[in-house]
């Protein structure tokens, strides 16, 4: 018993300074962390539902684990051949058969209703207040702003390049700016191969698929810069096309509204889109047999 005790005080206390670490370096933005266990930082309401359902699923899972290795433990103390020399012929208990049907319902009833009051959430779209667009190329991000009528690249900044404090592999040289508290809803598609537009702190990924145009959206709470990357195998460079979202006041979101629509506006076209002119240059053989 007293070993049992043990065990417990050593589990409370691993939770609890595990919990802690997690709290003491919550910092405003969302990306990874050196020595991160746990999730990352919630940055909106739908990733700070996410963390406390696998918070919930665990001690569930816990409790299931730590009763089924208490059976076991018994059954081999007490009933082991030595200890128990003449068995039991006992083959049937309609109080324990019900039990054991009944309380794995009651079990799986308390996880389906948070799971789906939480699928729901994700899956339903609230008015939005911002729309972007976010094309997946190989191998950068390209984004849109619909209701301004503007679009640019977000590539990789290259490891020389990176300025103190910037992560590596995760810094773009334009990031995706969205006003802070505001539903921004986030259409994703892919222009060559499916890639995945995912940050963690929103709890937010969802697949770019060429053809179609998938929707999500969050809404991020606090000011900061978000990181994420692409997470859907697209090929040489799927690590090299990060995604970072920079959370600003409404301020300054109107301020860089215009400037980017100064910046970006331009009749030049995008880098993918030179590609695409330049190999359009030349007709076809099949556009010429059509002309004939
Ligand atoms: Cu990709």
């Amino acid at each position: 018993m007293l070993l049992f005790k043990r065990l417990i005080a050593f589990l409370v206390t691993s939770v609890t300074v595990i919990g802690g670490a997690g709290a003491a370096t919550a910092a405003t933005t969302g990306g990874p962390r050196e020595w991160e266990i746990g999730l990352q930082a919630a940055g909106t309401p739908v990733m700070a539902d996410i963390i406390w359902f696998h918070d919930f699923l665990l001690w569930i899972i816990g409790a299931v684990a730590l009763f089924v290795l208490a059976l076991l433990v018994i059954v081999m103390v007490r009933f082991n051949a030595r200890a128990n020399p003449v068995p039991s012929r006992t083959t049937h208990n309609t109080m324990i058969e019900v039990i054991w049907t009944v309380v794995p319902v009651l079990i799986l009833v308390t996880i389906a209703v948070p799971s789906f009051r939480l699928l729901f959430l994700e899956l339903n779209v609230p008015k939005a207040d911002v729309t972007v667009k976010a094309t997946g190329k190989q191998w950068f991000w390209s984004y849109s702003y619909p209701d301004q009528k503007f679009e640019f690249d977000s590539l990789l900044v290259q490891d020389k390049d990176l300025k103190p404090g910037q992560p590596r592999l995760l810094t773009v040289d334009n990031e995706m700016v969205v006003p802070v508290n505001k539903v921004v809803k986030v259409l994703t598609t892919g222009a060559d191969v499916i890639h995945s537009w995912a940050v963690p702190s929103f709890g937010v990924k969802i697949d770019a698929i060429p053809g179609r145009i998938n929707e999500t959206w969050f809404k991020a709470e606090r000011v900061g810069t978000y990181y994420g990357q692409c997470s859907e195998l697209c090929g040489r460079g799927h690590a090299f096309m990060p995604i970072v979202v920079h959370v600003v006041t409404e301020k300054e979101y109107t301020a860089w509204l215009a400037d980017a629509k100064k910046k970006y506006a331009s009749t030049e076209p995008t880098s993918s889109a030179k590609v695409a002119a330049k190999k359009d240059a030349k007709p076809r053989p099949t556009e010429l047999a059509a002309a004939e």
